[in-house]
């Protein structure tokens, strides 16, 4: 792998094949009334391996955003007919809130404000036209890279490092999101409350690395059932799933069958092969907050747990 400066190293190589290869999974749109200008940016980017989604002015590129969110990365020009860069991006990032979308402007090297005004709009950088291929790259890699730090940042924040699932903080604001936007009286929404019966004991007779596979397999019995609904580790033995759309009888009848195949399966750790149960409480939203929710949840957990565990009360 030849450059002017000389040979690449090969771990250098090697980095940079792995990074074309990533960069197939990221889509770029280029927004660009200049059909020589977009040619010629798409050409750049084909060459580095992006998917490339093509826009003549604001309005398409607006389109094109909102029927695609697949869409990583917005390239844009200022002057466009129809709909131009600024307001293009003030849509973007405050009408339709697209906040992870990674924006850079195309600015004309002979006006020095444009660059400027793109970053107030709400572009997180920006590029001078005509660019070297060098700099055009760089700033797409360090846009890229910023992306993907953002994306695993919020990746850690929202899961719970020993289950794989969702942590606290993720099931607090999608249920938060989630109760607000079911506000039409006729769409259920349900949310029960989980907590496994006696684990106290299970840590103290096989260990807390045996505790810590039975959290493992009941949080993947639970991602297996509940796939289309949310669910999560508020921590220690205690799990919660959210279900939209979802009277509380269908819930409960969700919730049973995993009772069920909880009951009767077992989990095998070096320390021996152990069963164990569960206990719910399950609630269905009514006028309440979510806080007021939780709470019923956590009240019929008590009672499930008080009239003898592996028990759903509703
Ligand atoms: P109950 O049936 O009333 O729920 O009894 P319990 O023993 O399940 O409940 P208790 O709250 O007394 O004990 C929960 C235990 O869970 C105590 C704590 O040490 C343990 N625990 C919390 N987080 C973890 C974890 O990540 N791994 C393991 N192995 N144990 C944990
Ligand atoms: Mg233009
Ligand atoms: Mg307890
Ligand atoms: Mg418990
Ligand atoms: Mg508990």
């Amino acid at each position: 792998y030849v450059q002017k400066e000389g040979l690449y190293s090969y771990k250098y190589a090697v980095n940079l094949v792995n990074r074309l290869h990533r960069n197939r999974d990221i889509k770029v749109l280029v927004a660009e009334d200049s059909a020589v200008t977009r040619w010629f940016v798409a050409d750049l980017l084909r060459r580095h391996r992006f998917q490339i989604v093509e826009a003549e002015n604001g309005k398409q590129a607006l389109e094109a955003v909102l029927a695609d969110d697949s869409i990583d990365i917005l390239l844009t020009d200022y002057n466009m007919p129809v709909m131009d860069g600024f307001q293009l991006i003030h849509a973007l990032r405050n009408k339709h809130e697209k906040v992870d979308l990674v924006i850079i402007g195309l600015s004309s090297a002979d006006d020095k404000y444009l660059s400027g005004k793109f970053i107030k709009n709400g572009a997180d950088d920006f590029l001078y036209k005509p660019f070297s291929h060098e700099e055009f790259f760089c700033r797409i890699m360090h846009a890229v890279a910023s992306m993907e730090r953002t994306r695993e940042l919020h990746r850690l924040a929202y899961t719970d490092p020993l289950t794989g699932l969702h942590n606290r903080r993720y099931f607090m604001e999608q249920a938060r999101k989630l109760i607000t936007k079911a506000d039409a009286p006729e769409s259920a929404l349900s949310l029960a409350m989980l907590d496994i019966d006696h684990f106290k004991h299970i840590n103290d007779n096989y260990g807390h690395d045996a505790g810590d596979l039975v959290l493992i397999a009941f949080a993947q019995s639970l991602r297996r059932a509940f796939a289309r609904f949310v669910v999560a580790r508020m921590g220690g033995e205690e799990f919660c799933i959210l279900f939209p759309g979802l009277p509380v009888d269908r819930a409960a009848r969700l919730l049973e069958a995993v009772r069920e195949q909880t009951e009767a399966g077992c989990v095998d750790t070096p320390a021996g092969s152990l069963s164990f149960t569960f206990s719910a409480g399950l609630v269905e939203r009514s006028a309440g907050s979510l806080d007021e929710l939780l709470k019923q949840a956590d009240m019929r957990l008590y009672t499930a747990k008080e009239q003898g565990r592996n028990r759903i009360e509703q």
